[in-house]
């Protein structure tokens, strides 16, 4: 093999580790919850919101609670679970 043929393999072998480490996080991202999958987890009265009481369900979610309600109304919207700490959190420890 010469010095060429060398560094050629060399950059093919970094190229394909890339591309792999690429699918990988890629695949990872998918992993997490929709906001349907969420919903239809916690949702139990299915009114389209999560109230504290069907928050109970979950102790993580039940800390965020007030974080994640976003209006104070008292009811987390999927729009306020999606955009929150906890999909983050929650998709971690998958
Ligand atoms: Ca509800």
């Amino acid at each position: 093999m010469n010095r060429f043929e060398k560094f050629f393999l060399a950059l093919l072998t970094l190229i394909t580790i890339q591309t792999l480490l690429i699918a990988q996080s890629q695949a990872s991202t998918t992993e997490s919850p929709s906001d349907k999958e969420l919903m239809a987890q916690f949702d139990d009265d299915q009114d389209g919101f999560i109230s504290l009481k069907e928050a109970v369900a979950d102790a993580r979610l039940l800390r965020l609670f007030s974080r994640i309600d976003d209006n104070a109304d008292g009811l987390l919207s999927a729009q306020e679970l999606m955009k929150s700490d906890y999909v983050e959190i929650i998709t971690m420890s998958r």
